[in-house]
């Protein structure tokens, strides 16, 4: 655990007793703070088993008695509309402030590198832990992808934080200093909490802003806002603003063209690096995610054979284009985690010949959207609520079965495939 000691002998509110809170209280208590804690859920409102921490209705205490209010990131601070505990700090004019914050206050001597975009942060701070850890450096790795940053173990002037930083998480977090900022990309995700695009991704380009030029920045440059932001932080004269790209090179940056990765941060003789054989790094969204990486570790002293040699053994994450096993030559893919049409895509772009067991709970706009993958679907194998609505949408274009449940998909879909032609 990391310990905060900056608010000794202060008493501090903490809303919101999941994960964030239930850590950012722990940490706080031991470094001598009084702690008091709420939930609106009433099931929720218990206390860490901890002398200094006590539960306490936010909505009655003064505020004017306290030096900071701890908020989690899953509640609203400016949109739709700010928590009312949160107006009520506000009016007494005490700092709101999430766990990062605590974390950036008292972590002093370690690196720490952020990793912020809309879509595969959270391969690319695990990668860049996993490259870290080949390399036999003292590294720990948390933020959003779960671990909850003041859990993670305190780390020497030798050690590196690798954090996922969400839009919520950076907004309750203006002194953090990162050594290395990575912006992966922007698309449309959480309007509701940043009230628009514009609030979205001015939330994201405070966490390369508040580098004031002195920290190194990893910048993807496919999508337009990124870029935009590329340029900005480029003009400010900072030395070390790293492009980083797919399907096109980038100058002085790392990009993927085709498969294979180019890393041309120096003098550019770096031998490429050749992805296409590594499961766990497939699609061209994952080779972003490669490109960050690669960026990261190099400006922390890795050299692009170390990182190429490392990107071999990454095992990849749970659930996310999860290679699960081959049997008789049917290779099984577990890519549950994909919720929404959006990252449904990924996977669909990714392979050419696919059986898709898919269904569940319908998002807005269900399926749709996918339509122009269709022709990488041979057949579909539909299960729970959303089943009839996905036959709906496939109709004469995709050959599919309504199979109900995820046993009988599994095998039908095995069965079908083992029997294709060519297996
Ligand atoms: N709560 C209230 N009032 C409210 C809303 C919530 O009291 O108005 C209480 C709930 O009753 C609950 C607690 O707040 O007890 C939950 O807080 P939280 O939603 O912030 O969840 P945590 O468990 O603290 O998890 C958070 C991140 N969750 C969110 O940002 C929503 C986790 O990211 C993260 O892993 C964890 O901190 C550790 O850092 C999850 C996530 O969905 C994976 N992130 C979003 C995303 O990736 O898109 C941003």
């Amino acid at each position: 655990m990391i310990e905060v000691h900056a608010y000794q002998d202060k008493s501090v509110a903490v809303l919101g007793l999941g994960r964030t809170g239930l850590s950012a209280a722990r940490a706080l208590a031991v470094g001598g703070a009084e702690v008091l804690l709420w939930d609106d859920n009433p099931a929720s409102r218990h206390s860490p088993d901890l002398a200094a921490c006590s539960v306490a209705d936010l909505l009655t205490v003064d505020f004017t008695d306290l030096a900071a209010l701890v908020l989690s990131p899953g509640i609203p601070l400016t949109h739709p509309e700010p928590h009312p505990v949160v107006r009520r700090a506000h009016a007494a004019g005490c700092p709101v402030v999430g766990d990062i914050e605590l974390f950036a206050g008292a972590v002093r001597q370690a690196s720490v590198v952020g990793v912020t975009g809309t879509n595969g942060k959270s391969t690319t701070t695990s990668l860049i832990g996993h490259i870290l850890e080949q390399c036999g450096r003292k590294v720990a790795v948390g933020g959003n992808l779960g671990t909850p940053a003041l859990d993670l173990p305190m780390l020497g002037a030798d050690g590196v934080y690798v954090l996922e930083l969400s839009s919520f998480q950076i907004d309750l977090s203006p002194s953090l200093v990162c050594d290395v900022a990575v912006l992966l990309n922007l698309s449309p995700d959480h309007l509701d909490r940043h009230g628009n695009m514009a609030g979205y991704i001015a939330v994201k380009q405070r966490l390369l802003d508040q580098q004031s030029g002195t920290g190194a920045a990893v910048i993807g440059v496919d999508d337009d806002a990124s870029r935009a932001i590329f340029e900005s932080q480029r003009a400010k004269l900072r030395e070390q603003v790293i492009p980083v790209g797919v399907g096109h090179a980038v100058e002085g940056g790392v990009y993927v063209l085709d498969g294979v990765l180019y890393d041309k941060i120096s003098d550019g003789s770096a031998a490429p690096i050749d992805l296409r054989g590594i499961n766990s790094l497939l699609g061209a969204h994952n080779w972003q995610n490669a490109s960050a990486a690669v960026a990261v570790v190099r400006l922390l002293g890795v050299s692009s054979e170390q990182a190429g040699a490392a990107l071999a053994s990454f095992p990849g994450l749970p659930h996310r284009m999860e290679m699960i096993a081959d049997i008789d030559g049917v290779r099984f893919v577990n890519d549950s985690k994909a919720t929404n049409a959006n990252a449904t895509a990924r996977a669909l772009e990714t392979f050419d010949r696919i059986h898709w067991i898919a269904g569940g709970v319908a998002k807005e706009g269900g399926i749709t959207s996918l339509a122009g993958y269709f022709p990488h679907i041979a057949h579909a194998y539909l299960i729970g609520e959303a089943a009839t609505a996905f036959a709906g949408t496939l109709g004469e274009q995709v050959p599919h079965t309504v199979c109900g449940t995820l046993e009988r998909a599994l095998a039908a879909a095995f069965e079908r495939c083992r029997h294709e032609p060519g297996n």
